[in-house]
């Protein structure tokens, strides 16, 4: 089954005005949905964060990933290596996001590959990945700081006919009262029974009030983790992990690098969790040697697909890492992927982080609306491959929304000065 065509979309879908340790979300989030094409005329899919490096680097492998056999992964990733280079560890940058080319590029097209095999062969991708470990896959609330706005068109701006989840999502978010609120609306919404806060945002004493907050409002049976985007001192990371102890079921990159991360590790008792400084698996030796963390956050957009996320499975399983999963703002295609990776991995016992309640059900890319989160828990979509299809009107709209939106790279730095002209992203503020 050979490759006969790439099919390369640079979309933007609506996002609210969340902020991060890197800043603030502007009103649009950019993403590529790929389209790899047979000979036969299967199409298989696969959604990565967009940036133009990754649209242009994509455009630049058409030609000699067109010939291709869909079943060859290591002949292909051994092509977009020797145009690309084959190690760009030190591309991931200092954002909350990982910014590699190469692992995103192997990780579209292996996953637009396996759906395109799963389709031959009438096949759902869990089974590609070994079959399914269980059925439904929990998720986890994720919760933001955030200004008051709906983002896209609306930015900083409300719509008055929205309600439900729709409405709360628009709402301000800035002190512990807002974020519990955030919180029950979002876990009445999709059953959340675990709930994470996205930190580095506000002074650690507010984060760290929220996180208490949260504990009294949902007690001690709903797991709570906190994730500050390495932008607190070792001193903050173990002065507020100390006061958690007893509260967080996991603390995810409090401070930055293995080290720092090694070194609270010895202080606080607390599990620390990652997918800032052990993010490839170059980086594991050093991560064991050090103990720089206890949990891994996988992710298949830069992990480098869903055939290596099954083998980090294996790794934290062997060196008694937990196994987790990160993510960022994404639509239908990502979701189902992330689905069918969490049915597959033998080794789970955390809820998997996803944006996508954060996503509105106008800009979802594939037919049949949003995949339901229901009790917290994604069942992986039904059909064979990754199980879902294009609503192409849909992909020309949000590519339209790319076009008119201005916006090529994300840079949260930018959108903040927007609101706080002085506001410069700090490696360590806190
Ligand atoms: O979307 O603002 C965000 C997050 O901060 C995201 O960019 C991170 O990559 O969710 C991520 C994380 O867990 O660090
Ligand atoms: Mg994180």
């Amino acid at each position: 089954m050979k490759i006969s065509d790439l099919i390369i979309t640079q979309i933007a879908i609506t996002d609210p005005p969340l902020l991060n340790a890197a800043g603030l979300h502007a009103p649009y989030a950019l993403r590529i949905i790929v389209e790899v094409v047979t000979e036969e005329g299967i199409i298989g899919l696969s959604e990565i964060p967009g940036s133009e490096k990754i649209f242009q680097s994509l455009e630049k492998a058409k030609p000699f990933l067109i010939g291709q056999d869909v079943f060859h992964h290591h002949a292909i990733k051994q092509l977009l290596q020797e145009n690309f280079g084959d190690n760009d560890t030190d591309q991931r940058g200092v954002a909350p996001w990982d910014q590699r080319l190469l692992v995103h590029l192997f990780s579209a097209i292996e996953v637009a590959c396996l759906d395109i095999i799963g389709k031959k062969l009438n096949r759902p991708v869990f089974d590609l990945l070994g079959g399914k470990s269980r059925d439904k896959v929990p998720f986890a609330a994720y919760l933001f700081y955030k200004y008051k706005g709906a983002g896209g068109k609306l930015e900083f701006e409300t719509d008055p006919k929205a309600s439900g989840w729709a409405k709360a999502r628009q709402e301000e978010a800035l002190t512990p009262e807002q974020i519990v609120a955030q919180a029950k609306a979002m876990c009445e919404a999709f059953g959340f029974q675990s709930i994470k806060l996205k930190g580095g945002a506000l002074p650690p004493d507010v984060e760290c009030d929220s996180m208490f907050a949260l504990r009294d409002a949902f007690g001690p049976d709903v797991p709570l983790r906190l994730d500050p985007n390495a932008i607190w001192s070792l001193e903050t990371g173990i002065k507020y992990g100390k006061k958690m102890e007893g509260i967080l079921e996991y603390y995810e990159d409090p401070v930055r690098g293995q080290e720092n991360m090694a070194a609270l590790s010895k202080e606080v008792n607390i599990p620390l969790a990652t997918n800032m400084c052990t993010t490839s698996f170059d980086d594991i030796p050093k991560s064991i040697a050090l103990g720089s963390e206890q949990i891994i956050l996988s992710d298949h957009h830069f992990w480098g697909g869903l055939r290596a996320s099954m083998e980090l499975n294996k790794i934290c399983q062997v060196f008694g890492r937990g196994f987790s999963m990160h993510s960022n703002s994404h639509l239908g295609i990502s979701m189902a992927a992330m689905a069918h990776l969490g049915a597959a991995v033998p080794y789970l016992d955390n809820a998997l982080d996803t944006h996508y309640p954060w996503q509105s059900e106008e800009d979802e890319v594939i037919k049949g609306g949003k995949i339901p989160i229901v009790d917290g828990y994604v069942t992986p979509p039904a059909g064979p491959g990754l199980g879902v299809e294009l609503d192409r009107e849909k992909l020309k709209k949000l590519h339209q929304n790319y076009l008119d939106c201005g916006l090529k790279e994300r840079n949260d730095e930018i959108e903040m000065q927007k609101v706080v002209p002085d506001w410069k992203f700090q490696l360590q503020r806190w």
